[in-house]
Formats: C-alpha cells, structure tokens, sequence
C-alpha cells in the first residue's frame, strides 16, 4: 500500500492534490466530474479555483431549495446552538410541531423521521409487511412486495434484493425474497401480480429517476392506485427523487391526484443541508408498529426537525415547485429546438417539471455523453450521465427564467459543437 502523500500541494493545483487526496484516501464507489467544489449559493456552485458553475445536478434532486438557502442555514445554525440530539429515548421540543407539519402538508395520519433515503424505504418495506401481516391476515414470512423493473430505491442489501441493475447486485448476494419484479408501466402485468393474496405493497417511483427519467404513461400510476385498493395492497410511492416540488407540483403523484398509501420522502426534505428522511401513512397502517419495534439513533433529531421545517417553509413561501413546472416547459422546448438543430446528437428530449434528461446519441468518433459533460463542466455547466448515454439535468428549483436560458445556451453551444 503507497504510504507517500500522493503529491506534494506545491508542484500539483490544489484542485488536483485535493482529487488526489480522495483517489489516496477514499473508497473508489464513485467516478466523480474532474471538479473541486468548494463554495455553493441559490443554483451556483464554486470550485477551488473560484470559478462558477451552474449546478444541474442538485446533488440528485437534494438541494431544490438552491445551495446553503439562507432560511435553512439560519434554522441549522440557531438549533446547533439549543440542541442537536437526544435520542428518542426522551420527548424534544422540536420533534412534535415537524411532524405536524409534515402531515399536515401532505395529509397523512402520522411521519416517522429516518435520516437516508434508503433508510425511509427500508421503514416503509417494513411497515407494509407489518400490516400485511397483522391487517391483511398474511400468513408469518410469506408477504410479498411488488416492485418495477428498472427501480432504484437504494443501495442495501435489503433494497437492493429487489433491483434489476446489475451494477447495483453485482457481488452483493445473497438477496432477501420476498418481491415481484413487473416491468415498469405495464398495468396488465400489475394486476396479473396483485392476484397474489400474499402480496401487501406495490413499491412504486412515479418517474423513474435512475433509469433515466423515465415517465410512465398517462394514466398508469392511477390505474396502479385502483388496482391496489382492488387487492387491498398498499401503494408505496417513492417521492424521494420526484418529490418536494421537483416534477412541477408538490409531489409528482400529485400530476395524477394520486395518494400514496405510504409516501416516502427524503433528500430535499432537508434542503441539502443534512440528511432527512421520512415515511408518511395513515394509523391503519402506521401503528402497525409498537414501541421497540423499529428506529435509529438520529431518526428524527432536533436539528434534523429544525432544517426539515425551514426547508418545507421555503419550498411553499417561495412556491417552487410552481417555479419548477413553468421552467421545466421553458426548458424543454429549448432542448426540443437542440434536436431540431442536432438530431444526430440528441435523441430525445424527457422530463417533468425541472427533472429532465436528454438521451444522446454516440458520436461516430466514440464520444458519448460523458464528454458532453466535461465539456460542459468547462463552459461553466455541472451535469452528470446516468446509464451512459442518458444526461440528467436538474436544476435547484430557485433557478431564474433569465439563469435558465444562461444554462441553456451553455448546453446548446456544447451540443452544436460537438
Ligand atoms: C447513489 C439518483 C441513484 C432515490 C430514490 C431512494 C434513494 C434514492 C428514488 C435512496 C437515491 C441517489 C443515490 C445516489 C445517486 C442518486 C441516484 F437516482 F438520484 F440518481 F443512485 F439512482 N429512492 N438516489 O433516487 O436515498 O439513501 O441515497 O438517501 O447511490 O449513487 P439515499
């Protein structure tokens, strides 16, 4: 193993010691853009050197709020000071009044706090096996959860069981039973599943985010609602990605006046500013589970309760997600023009609200859509590829009309050059 600092800060800029220091230092689960971010504000971002980006990525849909929001940095910065944790071994003050808002916004029953992603997912995957059992009449360990091709829900092996991508399974096994894969939007194939009286959850993304932005046609994710409440299976909707005004409404089920029997939530649920989680049902479902029966250490913490609430003010005062369906159009048609322009580089253009992706075609000199990033990144444009060939763009929700066509103009030159 190279013990020698990888290289010496006056013969490398600093943006390459500090790449360096994560390629020495650092676990290799990530192939990141060659940037060195160091400062972000609104929908900009910083590197090292000084120099400003627009950030298209949202460090995936969890800054809709745009970077360091002042109202969010002030309720982190006021509750550090109070009190930071407690544990739910004791009541806080914090705790009651953010729950309350998160009902109350989303109208539900009851929230239970986690912290990742996939940890709300995992709470949720839990809750409807619960119920499946004590409600549905289950018979013990035979519930069954219904899940769609092409899903990502997160990176456990718990939730990774279930994912069809080989780069998430890969060398992970062995995988808990208990799911059904059906192919996403294929509403015959979800009723041919929720036949199965063991099933007790259809685990569901409104808009496919990893694979690509892949949106379902009009019409499947209320087919899918009926369909569940046909075969008294719950409908888990994960709103991690899509959620919190990102898609154009509140919640991108919302496109389908379609409710969620568990709503799942997380990422901009803090704003970017750490990491909040949670999971949303009605009693029926919620108390399900007693005390001792499900946690975490920090599920929930005031300082969490504290950000999570500033982060909702500013998604509602400052009316984002209607921010996101005005640009979102704006945005398309300026790509839908790009192919136009250049249908040998862009495929097609897809997307709700300010998530977006652009599928590419490779060039015929090998180039693909990594490329475009870097090129972009140079022009002052921070996107990344998912699957390849597919760039994702989504901008915090706070982006202006006038920033809009800035970013726009920057992908436009690199595309008609490329
Ligand atoms: C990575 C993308 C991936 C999610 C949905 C649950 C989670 C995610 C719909 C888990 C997380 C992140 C994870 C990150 C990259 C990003 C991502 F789709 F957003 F692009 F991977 F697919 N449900 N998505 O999108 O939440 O535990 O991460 O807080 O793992 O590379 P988490």
């Amino acid at each position: 193993m190279s013990t020698a600092a990888p290289t010496s800060p006056a013969l490398a800029s600093r943006a390459e010691h500090l790449m360096a220091l994560e390629d020495r230092y650092g676990a290799h689960n990530y192939h990141p853009l060659p940037v060195v971010l160091a400062r972000g504000a609104g929908p900009h971002l910083w590197d090292v050197d000084g120099k400003q980006y627009f950030d298209f990525l949202s460090a995936y849909s969890a800054v809709n709020q745009g970077h360091c929001h002042p109202r969010i940095i002030g309720a982190l910065t006021e509750q550090a000071q109070q009190l930071t944790l407690t544990s739910r071994a004791f009541f806080n003050d914090q705790l009651g009044a953010a729950e309350q808002q998160l009902c109350e916004l989303f109208g539900y029953d009851k929230a239970l706090l986690m912290n990742s992603g996939a940890e709300a997912v995992e709470t949720a995957l839990k809750l409807a096996r619960k119920w499946g059992y004590q409600e549905k009449g289950i018979a013990p360990n035979q519930a069954r959860i219904v899940v769609a091709e092409h899903n990502f829900h997160g990176r456990t092996t718990g939730i990774i069981s279930f994912s069809t991508d080989g780069e998430s399974t890969g060398g992970f096994g062995p995988f808990a039973p208990g799911y059904q894969v059906v192919p996403y939007n294929d509403i015959e194939a979800l009723a041919a599943a929720l036949h199965d009286p063991h099933v007790c959850g259809f685990l569901i993304e409104p808009i496919q985010g990893e694979a690509g932005v892949v949106l379902p046609a009009v019409g499947y994710l209320a087919q899918a609602a009926a369909l569940c409440r046909q075969h008294n299976v719950l409908l888990i909707t994960d709103e991690i990605q899509t959620g919190l005004g990102r898609t154009g409404k509140l919640l991108a089920s919302d496109h389908e006046a379609v409710r969620g029997d568990v709503l799942i939530l997380g990422k901009a649920l803090s704003g970017g500013v750490l990491p909040v989680s949670a999971v949303l049902a009605d009693d029926r479902v919620m108390l399900t589970i007693q005390p001792g029966q499900h946690g975490s250490t920090f599920g929930g913490n005031p300082l969490a309760c504290a950000v999570m609430r500033a982060a909702l003010d500013v998604l509602i005062d400052e009316k984002l997600a209607d921010n996101a369906a005005r640009l979102g159009e704006i945005f398309r048609e300026r790509m839908r023009q790009l192919q136009a322009q250049r249908p040998d580089v862009v495929e097609l253009v897809r997307g709700r609200g300010l998530l977006n992706a652009v599928v590419i075609r490779p060039a015929a000199d090998g180039r693909t859509a990594w490329d475009l990033c870097v090129a972009m990144m140079e022009r002052g444009l921070l996107a990344k590829p998912t699957h390849g060939d597919i760039i994702r763009f989504a901008p915090p929700l706070v982006i202006t009309e006038e920033q809009l066509h800035a970013a726009c103009d920057v992908i436009a030159a690199v595309i008609l050059a490329f």
